[in-house]
Parts: structure tokens; C-alpha cells; sequence
């Protein structure tokens, strides 16, 4: 029984240690990043992730073998204990380092992602609006001007060009949401009453399959990553990155389509 017991217990480290390592090969790992800074939170990830590995399997070493050890019937007393005045720097002392650590490495990626002086200094692509439950894209048109008459909408279908930087102002109408696209790892609350500008740069040209041709279209997940409701499940949308050309010609169809008030005739 005492074998069984710790067997079982044995199960969560080994289990656990079996899920991360064959993530990648049962599709359960991020997608391939493509985005200029991705690597950079990859490397982040990582380093986090190994120290997370490291104190989780000795810990969970220590406690399957103190409930195997210390399970055995014995008549002895109990020994009572006070406390460790080393045991406990150490225990302090250690993940202070390492928080340490993590601070500083980030910083640099931190700050080239999200600080507002470092934003690229190009003009909005567009205004991007989170709702309960839908994403909407808003494009200037062709006076390049948003908020007049002639601006371009595109339900929960953010077009971008690649190889390029792209900047979108997020918005939430109602309350607060997430804008996670997992592939270019950008993840950024949108939140009531605040205007948010975001950007990345999409400079390989891999698909969610892994398919690699700069001509193609491709299209990556977009999905709401802070529980905004019911529906915040389907609160799904797609970013669709296309060559400069591409997404130019496109654009100007959009434009034309709102032009033409719904006529198929323009002439
Ligand atoms: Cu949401």
C-alpha cells in the first residue's frame, strides 16, 4: 500500500514532465513564431520555462520520497522542529535571485515591445475594437482619415502587410479584453476608454501549418485572452498577412466596395 501510494504519487512529476516534453509533437506547443520580436519572448519563455522544470521536479522528487520514507510505521516519537534559520535563507534567498533574474532579462524586450517611445514611427494602420463577442477593424479609406464616411470595416478579419511595421490602436467598447494572436506572441489588454497602440512585424513567411511561401496569404489566430462573458469562448477572429502588393490590392477593393454603396457598376 505504502509502494502504491507513492507510485501515484509519483505519477503527477512523471506526468507532468510527459505533457511539456511531447507538447510539441502532439500539436499542443505554441505555433512557430513570426513575428520580428517573437524570438525574443521565446527566449524569455524558455528560460522561465527551465526553471520551472528545474525546482518542479526536485521538489516533487522530495515530496514523493519524504511520503515514502516517512510513511513507514515506526513507534518512535516524532521530533519537533523549530524552524531552519539556513534552510529558510536559502529558500529566500534563491527565487529572490532568480526574480532577479527574470526583472532584468526582460526589460530590453519589454521596453522595445511596449514602450510608447519605442514604437515604430509609423501612422496607425488602423483602430481595432473588441466587443462582447467580436473583434472589428477599422481602416481609414481612401481619404486616409479615420472617423469620415468613407472608412473600410472588416469584422473579425485584421488584413495586415508583412515585412513591415505595423501599428493598430486597440480599443474595448464594453469591457476588458485580451488581444492574443499566438503566433506573432503579442498579447495586449484592450480596455474601456483607453486607446492602445500596438505593433509587430511579420517577417516569416510561415502559415499555421508551417507552410513557408512569401506569396501566399496567410492567416493566424486571433483570440480574446481575458474572460470578458459568456461568450468568450467564440470570441475569435483571424489576422490575414499578405505581401505589401497584396494587401494594397485588397485594400483598394475594400475601398472601391464602399464606394460603390453597394452598386456593381462603378462607371
Ligand atoms: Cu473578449
Amino acid at each position: 500500500m505504502r509502494l502504491l501510494v507513492t507510485l501515484l504519487l509519483f505519477l503527477v512529476p512523471v506526468l507532468g514532465v510527459w505533457t511539456f516534453w511531447t507538447a510539441e509533437e502532439n500539436g499542443w506547443w505554441m505555433p512557430e513564431t513570426v513575428t520580428t520580436y517573437g524570438p525574443d519572448i521565446d527566449y524569455l519563455f524558455y528560460l522561465i520555462l527551465w526553471m520551472v522544470a528545474f525546482f518542479f521536479i526536485l521538489t516533487e522528487g522530495l515530496l514523493v520520497w519524504f511520503v515514502f520514507k516517512y510513511s513507514k510505521k515506526d513507534d518512535t516519537k516524532g521530533v519537533y522542529s523549530h524552524g531552519n534559520h539556513k534552510l529558510e535563507l536559502l529558500w529566500t534567498v534563491v527565487p529572490g535571485i532568480l526574480l532577479l533574474v527574470i526583472a532584468f532579462s526582460q526589460m530590453e524586450t519589454w521596453a522595445d515591445i511596449k514602450y510608447r517611445g519605442n514604437l515604430p514611427k509609423t501612422p496607425p494602420i488602423a483602430h481595432v475594437w473588441a466587443s462582447q463577442f467580436d473583434w472589428r477593424v477599422q481602416y481609414p479609406g481612401a481619404d486616409g482619415e479615420f472617423g469620415t464616411w468613407d472608412d473600410v470595416e472588416s469584422p473579425h478579419l485584421f488584413v495586415v502587410p508583412s515585412d513591415e511595421d505595423v501599428v493598430f490602436i486597440l480599443h474595448s467598447r464594453d469591457v476588458l479584453h485580451s488581444f492574443f494572436v499566438p503566433a506573432f506572441r503579442l498579447k495586449q489588454d484592450a480596455v474601456p476608454g483607453m486607446a492602445i497602440p500596438v505593433w509587430f512585424n511579420v517577417d516569416k513567411a510561415i502559415d499555421e501549418e508551417g507552410a513557408e511561401d512569401k506569396e501566399a496569404i496567410r492567416l493566424y489566430d486571433l483570440i480574446c485572452t481575458e474572460l470578458c462573458g459568456w461568450g468568450h469562448y467564440k470570441m475569435a477572429g483571424r489576422v490575414e498577412v499578405r505581401s505589401r502588393e497584396k494587401f494594397d490590392e485588397w485594400m483598394a477593393e475594400q475601398e472601391a466596395n464602399v464606394m460603390s454603396n453597394g452598386k456593381e457598376d462603378q462607371s
